[in-house]
């Protein structure tokens, strides 16, 4: 399994179906849909939506049966990033080498483009289901209902109100052992959940069995796990602070293993999905 070859091909496959997706940089209103197009397009590494995918694969499914929720949850990504950057939030002016979408557009219009890319994810994966047979349409419903579950207060919104919080309390006070448990309850929302219902959905949408699409969920969220743990070993934050960098890596080399331990059942299949997580590992990014 080359890893690399698999990212950058299905991450062209995703640009590919973003783009069809988005309103045109010309439509009107052309300060908008620019703003939104920004956010979609500005060198994201597509985790999640290449997650969407291999959990569909893993399940037997063809990739482009799924690419309706690997998008729409990319769009959710999208939103969530231009408004951690605001002035009321992170207050950053540079994401991904660029300036932010609201450094870029002005703030009135990276809000409501958050709010734009958000609400046309759902309209994503609503389309085409009046069409669908009924066991079809029950999936894409439950599919539906996840994400919104992930995305909003029980999720990755819920997630990020209580990291602000954590944020202004530990203002002037370090953080130690005893934060690891409020530390970890925030990172499963605010991060994990997005990553975890990318598998899961890519597994109910794929066709998976229940017993499949709970164990890539679970796979999921060992994932979502890892990924915040080597987000902070880059930037010397959160576990980093409270663990130190070297006990930060053991957890994470424990997770990947534990996330492998999910893929048993899917024998060579999840061949894919093993290389994720070791490469969710090994980002430099
Ligand atoms: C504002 C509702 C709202 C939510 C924001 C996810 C989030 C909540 C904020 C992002 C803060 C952050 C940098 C968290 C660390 C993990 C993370 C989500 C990193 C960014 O995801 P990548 O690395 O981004 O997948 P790319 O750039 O590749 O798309």
């Amino acid at each position: 399994m080359n890893i690399q070859s698999y990212l950058s091909k299905k991450s062209k496959q995703v640009d590919q179906a973003l783009e069809n997706c988005l309103p045109g940089a010309g439509e009107y209103p052309k300060h908008l849909h620019q703003a939104m197009r920004y956010a979609v397009f500005s060198g994201g590494k597509r985790v999640r939506p290449i997650l969407v995918l291999a959990a569909a694969e893993a399940v037997g499914s063809k990739a482009q049966k799924v690419m309706p929720a690997a998008c729409a949850i990319e769009l959710i990504h999208s939103y969530s990033l231009v408004h951690d950057d605001l002035p009321s939030m992170d207050n950053d002016t540079q994401r991904r080498g660029k300036p932010t979408c609201h450094i870029k557009f002005g703030e009135d219009t990276a809000i409501l483009a958050g709010d734009a890319l958000l609400t046309l994810a759902f309209k994503i994966l609503s389309e085409g289901s009046f069409q669908a047979p009924s066991q079809e349409l029950k999936r894409r419903l439950e599919a539906l209902g996840l994400i919104a579950q992930a995305a909003g207060n029980y999720g990755m919104v819920g997630g990020q109100v209580l990291d602000m919080e954590f944020q202004k309390k530990h203002q002037n006070a370090s953080v130690s052992d005893k934060d690891l448990p409020a530390m970890e309850f925030i990172n499963v929302h605010k991060t994990g959940a997005l990553i975890a219902v990318s598998t899961r959905v890519g597994a109910l949408l794929g066709g998976g069995t229940k017993a499949q699409t709970e164990a890539l969920y679970r796979y999921g969220k060992r994932i979502g796990h890892l990924f915040q743990i080597v987000d902070d070993i880059m930037d010397k934050e959160g576990y980093a602070k409270i663990l130190g960098a070297q006990q930060s890596w053991k957890q994470a080399e424990a997770l990947v293993l534990k996330a492998k331990q999910e893929l048993k059942i899917f024998e060579k299949k999840a061949a894919t999905l093993e290389a994720l997580a070791d490469f969710i590992l090994m980002r430099k990014n």
